[in-house]
Formats: structure tokens, C-alpha cells, sequence
């Protein structure tokens, strides 16, 4: 049996205004066709199809055209709902999604048969313990929260997830192929580098472990973690990562879909399938004196560009971001980075600096009070962080 395992699609994504929609319709439509040279028996997609819980109508064009082709292939699927995914409006269409064979599990259920899809191939019987995108807050409720310190919260997460996932190994059937497939972040997991401070995320971010994973799973099928990496090889356990390079962070990465290879009771093999599509992001940086000449490098260019502009103390400037985005049509985003003593030569008040939050308050407190303390940058970090979790911006 071969069964080929994608995720984190993000459809509706926009990168700095940027619609990387169609991009990732042409990528959906490239793995499509993987499915059918490849001889794909059936399809996973472990969650995050769109970008927000309110896609665009291209958005959702883009997923349901994926759908419908791997219908006309006749090849079934099994799907999850992600973080960014809206789970009751998935599950609303769920019903829809059965009649072009996706069998869609968008909220985790106490009836472990809700969470169970079974697909008959031609080449044997696949059986999917899958476990949609759970957040912690739903989890552990929050009137105990106030009296737990950070550790028991977490230890608490990975105790309800591990109980899930035991459940689910129980439904898997001798004789069949036996897979688990969930979206969450896993100890060990390398991120992309980001935009952001990823790596403080990772640290403060509800974990599992591969060790709390079914051994009778032959293939574990993971979404969340965008950069595509092979976790553990008993059980066998993957991220594939998302389908195009989504934001700065991830630029230069290369995408792909996992196929496994796989029969009943024997260990399965995981081949990766390279994706093509979706444009090149890059980040360049130029000195604010001195932008020309290291641009060079973007003549010709055909991806996505952010240029980040160092500027010296004393150095004006005014008028840089529309010079830059005027010469070169690939870039998107211009950043002005202020280092220590340097926080004068931020764009005056009242105009978009293009600095991250933390490059704000950093520039600010060096204007008023000097170097700022690191103790309270990293208090600052985790508000901010908290901030970010409670909307929901996660990975
Ligand atoms: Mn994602």
C-alpha cells in the first residue's frame, strides 16, 4: 500500500500583503498529480488547510479543486483540522467532504469511533487513528490553571494527549495497515528559523513525545512543524511540512510530501517526493548607506524578497522603503534595523518602522533609559508571547 502524507497547506495565507494563494492552489495541484503518478492508494492531510478560520473564497476553491481532483483519481483521503483550521466549519462540511471521499475528523471526540476513518484499497485495508489539532486551553480547564505553576500545565497537556492517543492505538486492527496521525508539536522537532522568535516558542510550547506514540502504529503522520522531518523510526513518525515556503523563515527551504510505503504487520518505508512549486522567499540585508550595490543580487530574482536595512547612527532614512520596493519588484517587505545607540535613525514617530514588536520596544527603552535589562526583555517576550497564543498565532 502506498499513501502519501501532506499538510499545512495555508490556504489564504498572505505574506506582508502578499495573496500566496495561488501559489499554494498550484502547489495542491502538483501533489495531486503526485498522488496519481505515484500510485497513491489513499491521501492524509494532518491538518492546517487554511490559513485562518475565515478563508477567502479562492481559498477554499483551492482546497475543496484539491479534494475533488483525488476524487476524479479515485483516491480516498483522511484529513484533520489544524490550529489555524476553523474545526466547526470543517466539521461542518464534513458531511460534503464524504461524498468526494475525504473523510474529514475536525474535533477530537470522547467516542474513540469518531476519530477512527477506515479506507479499503486495493491493496489492503488502511485504518487512521486521527486526532485533530487539540489546544491546551481546552484541555485543561481553565479554573485550574490559576493554580498550577507552568510544569504541571504541561505535564498535564502531554498526560490528556497521551490518553487520546492510547485510545486510538486500541482501534487499530490486526490484519490492516495501522497509521496515527495528529497535528501538534513533538519534543525534538527542528523549526524553520522565523520572522520570529520561534525558539523561545518551541521552549514555552506544550510538547509531546514520540515515546507516548502507539507502537502499533506503522506510520505517524504529523502536521504543524513546517520545516519536513523525519522524528522517530519506531514508530515511524514525520512532519511533511508545508507545501510552499510560507514566510521569511522558511526561505530557501525545500518542500516536499512523504510517501510510505507500507503492508500489514511489517515496518513501513518513508520516500520523500520533492514539491516544485511555490516561490522562492528571501531575506537580504544592505546597509542603509550603502543599499545599491548588495541588491545587485536581486536583479533577476523571480521570488519573494524582504530587505533588511542596518542603519548607523546619524544616517537618514527617510524615503529608503519606496526607493528599495520601487527598483526591485520582488521585494515585499523592507525592515529597518536599529542596533544598540542606533535608535535614532528609526523613521520619525507616527510612520511604519517595519520593526517587530520587540525591535520597538528595544529602540524605545534605548531612547529613554539606555540597554534594556535582559530580564525584562524576556518578561516583555513572554507577554507578548502569551498575546500571540491566546489569538491563536501559533505556528
Ligand atoms: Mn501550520
Amino acid at each position: 500500500m502506498r499513501v502519501l502524507h501532506t499538510a499545512d497547506f495555508h490556504a489564504g495565507k498572505t505574506l506582508r500583503g502578499y495573496d500566496r494563494t495561488p501559489e499554494i492552489r498550484e502547489a495542491l495541484q502538483e501533489i495531486a498529480g503526485l498522488a496519481r503518478t505515484e500510485k497513491a492508494d489513499a491521501v492524509l492531510v494532518a491538518g492546517d488547510l487554511f490559513d485562518g478560520v475565515n478563508p477567502s473564497a479562492e481559498a477554499e476553491a483551492a482546497v475543496f479543486e484539491f479534494f475533488l481532483r483525488l476524487k476524479e483519481q479515485g483516491i480516498p483521503s483522511v484529513v484533520i483540522a489544524g490550529n489555524h483550521d476553523s474545526a466547526s466549519r470543517l466539521h461542518s462540511i464534513s458531511g460534503l467532504l464524504t461524498w468526494v471521499g475525504a473523510g474529514v475528523v475536525a474535533q477530537p471526540s470522547s467516542d474513540p469511533g469518531q476519530m477512527m476513518r477506515h479506507v479499503d484499497t486495493a491493496n489492503g485495508r488502511l485504518v487512521v487513528g486521527a486526532l485533530p489539532y487539540l489546544s491546551e486551553r481546552r484541555l485543561i480547564k481553565a479554573a485550574e490553571l490559576q493554580h498550577m505553576d507552568v510544569g504541571a500545565w504541561r505535564q498535564k497537556y502531554r498526560e490528556g494527549m497521551e490518553q487520546f492517543l492510547r485510545v486510538l492505538g486500541s482501534q487499530f486492527e490486526a490484519g490492516a495497515v495501522n497509521m496515527l496521525m495528529l497535528h501538534a508539536t513533538f519534543d525534538g522537532a527542528v523549526v524553520s528559523g522565523s520572522e520570529r522568535d520561534v525558539r523561545f516558542d518551541l521552549e514555552h510550547h506544550y510538547t509531546l513525545n514520540t515515546q507516548q506514540l502507539s507502537p502499533g502504529a506503522q506510520y505517524v503522520a504529523l502536521g504543524h512543524i513546517h520545516k519536513p522531518q523525519q522524528l522517530s523510526s519506531a514508530p515511524l513518525t514525520a512532519y511533511s511540512g508545508s507545501i510552499i515556503q510560507l514566510d521569511f523563515g522558511e526561505g530557501g527551504e525545500k518542500k516536499q510530501v512523504n510517501l510510505v510505503e507500507v503492508v500489514a504487520g511489517r515496518p513501513a518505508q518513508l520516500h520523500v517526493l520533492p514539491l516544485v512549486s511555490g516561490k522562492e522567499l528571501r531575506t537580504v540585508q544592505v546597509d542603509a548607506d550603502n543599499w545599491q550595490g548588495k541588491l545587485g543580487e536581486l536583479q533577476g530574482f523571480t521570488g519573494l524578497a524582504k530587505v533588511v536595512v542596518r542603519a548607523q547612527m546619524g544616517t537618514s532614512v527617510v524615503g529608503i522603503k519606496d526607493q528599495i520596493v520601487a527598483a526591485y519588484s520582488s521585494v515585499i517587505a523592507v525592515e529597518l534595523q536599529a542596533t544598540a545607540g542606533d535608535a535614532q535613525a528609526i523613521l520619525p514617530p507616527g510612520q511604519d518602522s517595519g520593526l517587530s514588536l520587540e525591535e520597538q520596544y528595544r529602540a524605545y527603552y534605548l531612547s529613554k533609559r539606555g540597554e534594556v535589562p535582559p530580564e525584562l526583555l524576556e518578561a516583555f517576550r513572554r507577554t507578548d508571547l502569551h498575546v500571540r497564543q491566546a489569538r491563536g498565532e501559533n505556528l
